[in-house]
């Protein structure tokens, strides 16, 4: 289930994380005030420093006369009363859609390398992003035009990626980011709070699974790299309920040719901290090891610094495609927060 929520906490004196890591690292901001911009889905590399390194699809833009892929994809920013024209573009190498019955097309993962663009919070007309019809093959794009109404409401949204069929490798995989609609008629907002700086905060799991059989068939023993999933070498349709699943039950021959890698020293500058492990029994045959990470800002326990007696405003998204967070100050006493 994909799930957003923001509020707003502000306190004083320092530090959020135990266990300090790096500085947080906002993502990029991309002003749409009547503007047009590029986003171009692409393989990339996700280097989550510390912890692991993995192919994926991210979300490409140009900035400051370079391109850029990130995870997540750049913060976009709109204004109300302006237009905002997204042109996004698919970069990616491998099938076009195929037509499947509605009834089990959201039951089964298919079509890997089709992608299109998905709005949250916008009061838009619905129809600019209609998750059901429109859709961007590999090697095509798509331009997405958002008006923005003069009394649209303030806040932190977001976007993704969601055609039915790939929305979880591709939304678990990298493709989202946050969108910021700065409203120019704000009378609700008290002016010193408007004032506290703020920092966008996006909360986001990754999940590697393996999958043993008793038996010693032929096993899923390594964490599949399934991200890297590829619909060139290998039938574009298996039904069961997740790509890793249909990585760990293809036959040794079908897996050889896929390009996909076992994930391999996770975590060895870390140590186990940033890895929680699970095993889940599926029956008396089959059993699930998973893997996971759980990351802010695409970071590992990033930590944000604050001068004393400062106001800072979080402005929190959950963009994990699996789960919900229950969010704590580890020391209630070391800041004021509401
Ligand atoms: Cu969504």
């Amino acid at each position: 289930m994909l799930l957003f929520f923001l509020f707003s906490i502000a306190f004083f004196v320092n530090v959020l994380g135990q266990y300090g890591g790096n500085e947080l690292v906002e993502p990029d901001v991309i002003e749409l005030n009547g503007n047009y911009t590029t986003i171009t889905v692409k393989k990339c590399v996700w280097n989550i420093e510390n912890v692991v390194n993995f192919t994926t699809r991210c979300y490409c833009y140009q900035w400051k006369g370079v391109e850029k892929c990130t995870v997540p994809g750049p913060t976009l920013v709109f204004t109300n009363g302006t237009d905002g024209y997204i042109n996004m573009s698919n970069g990616l190498v491998g099938s076009n859609a195929i037509s499947i019955p509605d009834i089990v097309e959201s039951m089964i993962s298919h079509d890997p390398d089709v992608t299109n663009l998905h709005t949250h919070g916008l009061h838009v007309d619905p129809s600019v992003d209609d998750i059901i019809d429109i859709l961007i093959n590999p090697g095509t794009s798509k331009t997405y035009p958002f008006q923005i109404p003069h009394d649209h409401y303030p806040g932190l949204h977001w976007y993704h990626a969601h055609w039915h069929g790939s929305v979880s490798l591709q939304v678990h995989g990298g493709l989202f980011g946050a969108i910021s609609v700065n409203t120019q008629h704000n009378a609700s907002l008290d002016p010193a709070f408007a004032e506290i700086t703020s920092r966008v905060v996006i909360l986001h799991a990754v999940h590697f699974n393996s999958k043993v059989r008793t038996d010693g068939s032929c096993n899923c023993s390594d964490y599949a790299d399934w991200f890297d999933y590829h619909s060139v070498n290998i039938s574009a349709i298996f039904r069961l309920t997740t790509i890793c699943d249909q990585w760990c039950d293809m036959i040794c021959a079908q897996r050889n040719q896929s390009e996909q890698e076992p994930i391999q020293n996770f975590s060895s500058a870390v140590g186990s901290d940033a890895i929680f492990t699970q095993t889940t029994q599926i029956d008396s045959q089959i059993f699930y090891n998973s893997k996971s990470t759980f990351l802010v800002n695409s970071q590992y326990q990033p930590t944000i610094t604050i001068d004393k007696n400062q106001w800072l405003r979080l402005r929190i998204l959950n963009a994990d495609s699996q789960g919900s967070y229950l969010l704590q100050f580890n020391n209630k006493s070391i800041c004021e927060y509401h």
